[in-house]
Formats: C-alpha cells, sequence, structure tokens
C-alpha cells in the first residue's frame, strides 16, 4: 500500500478541529490534501486562502501558507496574491455563503478574468456558523433558521454560474464521493485559469436536523442516492434529473489567462514589446 503522505499537511496541534459531528467538511478537507499531494506541485508554493465560515477555518488546520480574510472576500485578497505573485499556486476554500452570497460579485469577476487559481465551495447547503440561515444554494421548500415555514427562493447552480462567468475548469463532487474531489482538485491545480469545484458538504446540525436527516451518515446517503454522473446525466431526460445533483467534470475549456495577459501590459508599458 502507498505510504500515506497527505497527513504532513496537517496541523494537528490545532486539533481537535471545530466542526460538529458528522460534519462534511473535515471529509473535503482531506480530500484536497489529497489532491494537493496528487498534483506534486510544490506545497511550499501553494497559498489556501479563506474568508468567514466553518468551511474557512480549514487553512487554519492546514500547515501551509494561508490567509483566513474577511467575509465574502478571500476572491479579492486571492486575486492579489496572485497577480503579485503568478508564480505562486492559489487556491481559496468558501462556504456557499461566504462565495455566492457577500462573495457572488468577485465570484463571478474572478471566473470571467479567466484567473489562474482553484476555489473550492464546501456546499452544505447553509450558514453552517451563523447557526443555519439560507444561503443562495439552500434548495427550495428547505427549513431553515431564517425559512421555517419553507424556502420559497430557488437556489443558484453554482457551476452553471461559473460556466456562465467564463470559468474554465468547473466540477461538483460530494463528501461522500470524496475520492473524485481528490482527483478534481489535482486536474484543477494543474489547470491553467480559474478553476471552481462545488464540493458538496454535510450541516447535520443545522440544515439535517430541520430536514429529516438528523446524521451525516443520513446525509451521506442522500448525496450517494441523488448524485449522478455528468455523462450518464447527458443521457437522461430533463424531468428524471429533478431533484438530482449532478457531479463529474461538467466544463473544460480554455481561454486566456489574467496574470499572462496583465504581464503583457506591463511589458507594453515598460517598451518591451
Ligand atoms: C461582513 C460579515 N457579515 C456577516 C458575518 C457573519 N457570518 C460569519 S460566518 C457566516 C456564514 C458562513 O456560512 P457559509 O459561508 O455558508 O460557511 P459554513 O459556515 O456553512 O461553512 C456569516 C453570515 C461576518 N462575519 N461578516
Amino acid at each position: 500500500m502507498a505510504a500515506v503522505t497527505w497527513h504532513r499537511h496537517l496541523r494537528v496541534e490545532r486539533m481537535p478541529q471545530i466542526w460538529c459531528a458528522g460534519c462534511g467538511h473535515g471529509t473535503i478537507l482531506g480530500a484536497i490534501l489529497r489532491g494537493v499531494e496528487k498534483s506534486e506541485i510544490d506545497p511550499s508554493k501553494l497559498v489556501i486562502v479563506s474568508g468567514i465560515g466553518c468551511s474557512s477555518r480549514a487553512p487554519g488546520y492546514v500547515a501551509l501558507d494561508g490567509l483566513h480574510t474577511t467575509h465574502g472576500r478571500a476572491l479579492p485578497f486571492a486575486t492579489g496574491i496572485k497577480v503579485a505573485r503568478p508564480d505562486l499556486t492559489v487556491m481559496v476554500i468558501s462556504g456557499d455563503g461566504d462565495l455566492s452570497a457577500i462573495g457572488g460579485n468577485h465570484f463571478i469577476h474572478a471566473a470571467r478574468r479567466n484567473l489562474d487559481i482553484t476555489v473550492v465551495c464546501f456546499n452544505n447547503s447553509i450558514y453552517g456558523m451563523t447557526s443555519g440561515q439560507y444561503s443562495p444554494l439552500t434548495p427550495r421548500d428547505a427549513m431553515a433558521t431564517t425559512a421555517p415555514y419553507g424556502h420559497i427562493e430557488r437556489p443558484f447552480d453554482l457551476c452553471q454560474l461559473a460556466i456562465g462567468a467564463g470559468a474554465t475548469y468547473v466540477a461538483r463532487g460530494t463528501a461522500y464521493h470524496a475520492g473524485l474531489v481528490t482527483n478534481q482538485v489535482t486536474r484543477a491545480l494543474k489547470h491553467k485559469g480559474f478553476a471552481f469545484i462545488d464540493a458538496i458538504s454535510q450541516c447535520p446540525t443545522y440544515y439535517g436536523r430541520r430536514n429529516r436527516m438528523k446524521t451525516g451518515v443520513e446525509m451521506m446517503k442522500a448525496q450517494r442516492d441523488t448524485a449522478v454522473n455528468v455523462k450518464r446525466a447527458a443521457k437522461m431526460p430533463a424531468e428524471e434529473l429533478a431533484g438530482k445533483i449532478i457531479i463529474g467534470d461538467i466544463h473544460v475549456s480554455q481561454a486566456s489567462e489574467y496574470t499572462e495577459e496583465y504581464q503583457r501590459v506591463i511589458d507594453r508599458a515598460q517598451g518591451r514589446t
């Protein structure tokens, strides 16, 4: 059996971590660190940036350079790092509230620029840290602290939003499909351009308990039972796909990358071209 090497990236002295029993965030973080190992990128050149939330605590448990910033603003900080130091590999870890509500505008513009960073959304369908308010990814009819009679809004499909905004690698996995997330992180880190992974996580404490799934195990079984691979989904009629989550590599394309374009501007301004 291959030696387990990804543990070296954990700051065990910071444990136990803050996540509740059954939370999917630790599983997703483990998948990310395995993906970092598999990508064979130089860990001393990797920076992990997060905003605020349960998910955004992840970089604090990782023995790599990291920034824990302000709510919704991980992408502006990450953009600054990447533009100043294009030689670094930059990853953003964000929650669904952090990334798609307060940080939603930053998300669409980072994707539009095709900035060469990897963004992983720990998508638990809820604001976990502040006790279960609905987010733009909370499913319709779900119960939430701020929707005690059922949620009336339609959620974003964050992968489709990323594609529409110009992202060039877009994928979805789940905590149940952690091996898939590992491989997606590896591909995302190697991809030149804006790479987005919607990693479905579970929050039994604030989402599951209100929505008839009391434990993390029940929620992971739901991930297993509702996930459909993107290749299979392409052959299924729309009505059969209702209520399903499409997983896999959803979109891969090539486009000019922001820091390379910016370097061309610097060269022109300094009379080199
Ligand atoms: C400017 C600002 N607004 C609101 C908050 C309160 N706040 C902290 S975490 C959080 C929600 C985090 O939810 P999400 O991003 O989905 O991550 P999770 O905790 O579910 O992993 C909010 C609203 C804050 N810290 N700063």
